[in-house]
């Protein structure tokens, strides 16, 4: 299989720690390609008409997208359990919606401070996505400890990612003020070796 991929992107992020975990990561070959909605990845081309990152290309079927399906894809492949049966299987499926809310509001942010002409950006706007983050930050520390602190599953791994990314690009806004639960968790989950392996490189 080949994972189109870009080493900064959160969404790949999660396919990797899942690959990590799983012990599937010589089944699949890294297809780099890092692109914007102004400058698509040629690679994608053909593959994902999104033109988004991750897509995962099989040789016995479609090329799969996005993270989440690439990701419930993997699982099932190994038979990893990151996915429970029964009703646990909806608490995380909606952890990793939630989670994947805060890379959507934090990369909107990202693109609008990096792709945006200067002249054009819109401030509250920004913070209109950061308010979503942070009424998901205080879900997740009022509502999910438990969860979290339960097996590992796919809505963890996904909330890592996550805030790992929020990290990484919106460092400055402060997520762990009032999250005192979720940042103690964080400090431990993200020292597992699938999340060490698979930190953004700096720039
Ligand atoms: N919902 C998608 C989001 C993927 C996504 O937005 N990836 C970004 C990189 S972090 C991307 O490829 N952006 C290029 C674009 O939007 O054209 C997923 O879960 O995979």
């Amino acid at each position: 299989m080949k994972l189109y991929y870009s080493p900064t992107s959160p969404y790949v992020r999660k396919v990797m720690v899942l690959l990590h975990e799983t012990d599937q990561l010589d089944d699949v070959e890294l297809i780099g390609a890092s692109g914007t909605p102004l400058d698509p990845a040629d690679p994608l081309m053909g593959k994902n008409p999104l033109t988004k990152v991750p897509a995962l290309e099989r040789p016995d079927g479609p090329t799969l997208f996005d993270s989440r399906v690439i990701c419930a894809f993997l699982d099932a492949r190994a038979q990893c359990g990151l996915y429970p049966d029964g009703n646990a299987r909806w608490d995380t499926l909606t952890l990793e919606a939630l989670a994947d809310g805060i890379l959507d509001a934090a990369l909107l942010i990202t693109y609008e401070g990096r792709l945006r002409p200067e002249g054009m950006q819109w401030d509250s706007w920004a913070d209109a996505q950061w308010s979503k983050i942070e009424r998901a930050c205080a879900a997740l520390n009022q509502r999910w400890m438990a969860h979290l602190a339960g097996p590992l599953d796919m809505g963890q791994i996904a909330v890592a990612c996550a805030l790992g990314y929020v990290d990484f690009r919106h460092d400055a806004r402060g997520w762990r003020k009032g999250n005192d639960a979720l940042a103690a968790w964080y400090a431990e989950f993200e020292s597992r070796p699938s999340l060490e392996a698979t930190r953004p490189p700096e720039g």
